[in-house]
């Protein structure tokens, strides 16, 4: 931490940048804590982010193709009833460009820019333990302080680039589709190698094919996805779900995963092979994540799950026409549903295409990058623009890229050595007033990302707003709660197949040398929203929360000093 940079003092903070509250981040979580503690608690904030512009994994991810695969009118917030009536969207899913147009209106219309800075990257988080205050670095050496830290950094923000040698002497030109330039990139004419098959890989094959002169896919792990079946929105179902907002919002919150479906109550086992055969069919057509929703048994029972893969597996080889490609695509190695299940638009189609090759690196690995391409084991394929869809270092990658250390300059790093371990996915033992929205150990990804974020936004405010109430200025996860809580999360994904899929970013299995713990909460929304309330109701249960005026405090802070925080 460099001395000689003053403390700046920011918009809304007291003297030498005291602010109440840090937020790190601006995408949908951000924007919406920013807008809570400010509109309904008064209290001052600084959002600091590190793009130029307001949307988080949003304005990173706009590669070829970025779309989102939760509905456009459950994809957006439901705390303003004025903004849901107001904006529309086009099309069933939205894509990358519009989910910007979006959250830059929720950012103008309430007018959220003036507390965020831009271009600002939090690179260290110190807990002062005496003062009871967050002491925040960002790359430029600037340093602001607040009583609460809240991070607002997404689950998937922080880019896995595979360590493949000889990446650097590379001739042409790479991308990760994570940190995709903000002037897009032309294809035509252009060999293009695509490593990944994943949710990106997926959306971004169709569109980068009919563009390039040639692409070539590098598939390792075969992967299952389902029709998108995505198109304009009428005028009429615009309006029906304008007339409906209440209902619909009712429904997302209590639903497993905050969509405005359920998850059939019908078991795939118990179904005779011909309803179920038309009940896969109806759903394929209906598209989209709906799919997974088919029957009750298939994230829980495999031989249920077989029933889907089955069917899946029948679909690819009808669309495919070498059967040596269909056969490649569909040598599924795990459940369907237990990695994120990605939908697209012709994915499986575009390996029709004369200008489409797909590689299986399991069964020959890339070996190096080289000059003109990528050398697998048994070819070297030349290549002008080399595309990495190969995820992130998801839900903890975010979090330790911040050097964030807690009570006696503990590292999160280290606390999290083994895996990460939170209570209810909002604190870690030894960070008092650190909040993690959607952190792990939370629905978060498990969950539509909007629904998942207000409910913590949600809770997180109104326990700001008790502490106010009620004299408090520390909260910190009690590590008895922390355990448990972990051992739960453990519990509940080790009851699904969830757990099976051996290349999961779920697990962490992607990245290299990372522990393998399933990180989200399998829990399901509607039954974690539960357990949350009932611990807020509970005094906070599990949480050690207090207020400092009345107690010794350490080096160099006064009673006075504490109790005349900006908070009180
Ligand atoms: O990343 P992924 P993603 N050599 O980790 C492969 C959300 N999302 O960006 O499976 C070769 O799923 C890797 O192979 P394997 C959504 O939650 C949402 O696609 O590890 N291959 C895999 O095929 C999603 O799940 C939307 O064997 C390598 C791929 O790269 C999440 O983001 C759209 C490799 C990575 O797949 C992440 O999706 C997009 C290597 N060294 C994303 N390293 C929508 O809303 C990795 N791979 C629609």
């Amino acid at each position: 931490m460099p001395d000689h940079v003053p403390e700046r003092p920011s918009n809304g903070a007291g003297p030498a940048g005291e602010l109440d509250a840090i937020i790190v981040g601006a995408g949908f979580s951000g924007l919406y804590q920013l807008y809570s503690l400010r509109e309904r608690l008064g209290l001052s904030v600084q959002v600091l982010e590190a793009g130029d512009g307001v949307g988080g994994t949003w304005y990173w991810n706009r590669y070829p193709g970025a779309r989102c695969d939760s509905e456009s009118h459950c994809y957006s917030y439901s705390f303003s009833d004025e903004l849901q009536q107001e904006w529309s969207w086009t099309e069933r899913y939205p894509e990358q460009p519009e989910i910007m147009r979006y959250l830059n209106h929720v950012a103008d219309r309430f007018d959220l820019k003036r507390d965020i800075r831009f271009g600002t990257r939090v690179t260290d988080a110190h807990y002062d333990e005496a003062a009871n205050r967050w002491r925040v670095t960002t790359e430029a050496g600037e340093r602001l302080t607040a009583k609460f830290l809240i991070t607002a950094v997404g689950c998937l923000s922080s880019a896995n680039v595979p360590d493949v040698p000889g990446l650097d002497s590379f001739a042409g030109r790479w991308y990760h589709t994570g940190q995709w330039p903000q002037e897009g990139v032309d294809f035509t004419g252009q060999r293009v190698g695509l490593v990944g098959t994943g949710s990106t890989g997926i959306q971004a094959t169709p569109v980068i094919a009919a563009a390039a002169a040639h692409l070539t896919v590098f598939q390792r792990t075969p992967n299952f996805s389902v029709p998108a079946r995505n198109g304009p929105l009428t005028e009429e179902f615009k309006n029906e779900v304008k007339a409906n907002y209440g209902e619909i919002r009712r429904k997302m919150r209590m639903t497993t995963n905050g969509h405005d479906y359920s998850v059939s109550d019908r078991l795939a086992l118990d179904t005779t092979q011909e309803e179920r055969q038309a009940l896969y069919e109806a759903a394929w057509e209906r598209g989209g994540l709906q799919f997974r929703s088919t029957f009750q048994d298939l994230l829980v029972n495999k031989e249920a799950n077989d029933t889907a893969v089955e069917f899946i597996r029948a679909k690819v080889r009808q669309v495919v026409k070498d059967p040596a490609v269909a056969d490649k695509l569909t040598a599924f190695d795990h459940p369907y549903a237990t990695k994120r299940p990605p939908i697209d638009t012709e994915y499986f189609e575009t390996f029709n295409r004369d200008n489409v090759t797909l590689v299986d690196v399991r069964a020959a690995p890339i070996e190096r990058i080289t000059p003109q391409g990528i050398q697998t084991r048994d070819a070297e394929y030349p290549l002008d623009i080399i595309v990495f869809a190969t995820g992130f270092d998801a839900m903890t990658g975010p979090l330790l890229r911040i050097g964030i250390h807690g009570r006696g300059g503990v590292a999160l790093r280290d606390v999290w050595d083994a895996g990460p371990r939170t209570y209810l996915g909002l604190q870690v033992t030894g960070f008092p007033n650190l909040f993690t929205i959607t952190g792990p150990g939370s629905p978060s990804v498990l969950c539509n990302m909007p629904v998942a974020i207000e409910q913590h936004v949600d809770w997180i405010t109104d326990c700001i707003a008790h502490m106010r109430e009620h004299g408090l200025d520390r909260i910190e996860a009690k590590a008895d709660a922390a355990e448990k809580w972990v051992e739960h999360v453990n519990d509940v994904a080790n009851g699904t197949l969830m757990v099976q899929a051996a290349s999961s970013w779920y697990l962490g299995a992607n990245v290299p040398g990372k522990p393998r713990v399933f990180m989200p909460y399998a829990g399901g929304m509607a039954r974690y929203r539960g357990i949350c309330d009932d611990v807020a109701a509970k005094g906070y249960e599990g949480f050690s929360i207090e207020g400092l005026a009345v107690q010794a405090t350490g080096a160099g802070s006064s009673k006075a000093e504490l109790s005349s925080g900006a908070l009180r």
